[in-house]
């Protein structure tokens, strides 16, 4: 929450001094992710530079681990206003924004940096237009990589590997459909309660990135990941519109600065993160499947069906066709 506490009386007193913001804040930062998670390790450097830029006016108080909320509870409450910062995956905001039920459409962007082209571009501006209308800005987003399925069962190969397969899935209509789609059934839990799911049984499989399946131990209790890359939806950092407007223009420039450099940090740490990822769960017993093993044809063809479903109307074929079109 936006504060103003007792403790940082001396960063007053050096704000005062060296002629920065006469009160000093702190804004909270919600996050899902544990410390040594490359998410986290940019949120920290964000607070870092926001102090600087702000000479101690601004402190990011970071909650990591869930601490303060899920990401269904934290994408709430900054659309109510009484969590300054959060940072979610983009999926979690698909129940409110259209643009970003597109966007999540499987199989839709042919790399990330033909994603990273049309966030920043007008579909970038439509969906930042969207999350206003839900009180929130979009300060920056992050690199989430690809997510892809892991089982308990055995290694998810083909169309046929779905059936009868309990799948765990985040708070997105679209990935429910996607799993029903395939011949599945979605559970729809918070990340935190997937590994309860996974030790009594709710669930046989899930689907991350590698650096989230390896930290949030999943790899533990799934350990045949198959690497079919099916979507690619990026992280948002968002603040409340209430926190927002609450500073200054120049401590808001300082904010969308910090926040966009810790975003750059992390693209260009993931790759690494990946890589070290996914060695550490191959050392530690998983079983990859390498999408050359998959018969992907069969899964996209199914995959693919969702878009009839989720183009709607013209200007929904129109914003799809521009995302295509992008180079
Ligand atoms: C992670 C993502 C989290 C959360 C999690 C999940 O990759 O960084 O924000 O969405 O996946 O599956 O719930």
């Amino acid at each position: 929450m936006v504060r103003v506490t007792m403790v940082h009386g001396l960063v007053l007193l050096v704000a005062l001094l060296g002629g920065g913001s006469v009160l000093a804040r702190d804004l909270t930062l919600a996050e899902v992710h544990p410390p040594g998670h490359i998410m986290v390790q940019s949120e920290e450097r964000l607070g870092t530079r926001l102090a600087e830029a702000t000479k101690g006016a601004l402190q990011l108080q970071l909650k990591h681990s869930g601490q303060l909320c899920n990401e269904s509870q934290c994408w709430a409450k900054i659309k109510d206003g009484s969590l300054d910062i959060a940072r979610v995956n983009m999926a979690e905001l698909s129940k409110d924004l259209a643009a970003v039920k597109l966007m999540s459409l499987p199989y839709l962007f042919r790399s990330r940096e033909h994603m990273w082209r049309v966030l920043g571009g007008e579909f970038g501006q439509r969906l930042e237009a969207e999350a206003a209308k839900n009180g929130a800005v979009v300060l920056t987003y992050y690199d989430s990589g690809t997510r892809s399925f892991y089982s308990s069962k055995k290694p998810i190969r083909s169309l046929a590997d779905f059936a009868g397969l309990r799948v765990r899935v985040q708070n997105s209509p679209v990935y429910k459909d996607l799993i029903e789609k395939l011949g599945g059934t979605p559970v729809v839990l918070p990340y935190d309660k997937v590994i309860e799911a996974f030790k009594s049984g709710e669930i046989d499989a899930a689907e991350n990135n590698t650096p989230s399946y390896v930290t949030s131990g999943h790899y533990k209790y799934a350990k045949y990941y198959s690497l079919d890359e099916h979507s690619s939806v990026p992280e948002v950092l968002v603040i409340s519109k209430k926190a927002w407007t609450s500073l200054s223009p120049a401590q808001q420039q300082a904010l969308k600065e910090a926040a966009v450099d810790s975003s750059e940090f992390m693209k260009k740490q993931w790759a690494d993160s990946e890589v070290q990822s996914l060695a550490k769960a191959k050392k530690e017993g998983s079983v990859i499947t390498e999408k050359s093993q998959i018969a992907m044809s069969g899964i996209e063809g199914y995959a693919v069906k969702l878009y009839s479903k989720y183009i709607t109307d013209n200007a929904d074929m129109e914003t799809v066709l521009a995302i295509l079109r992008t180079k």
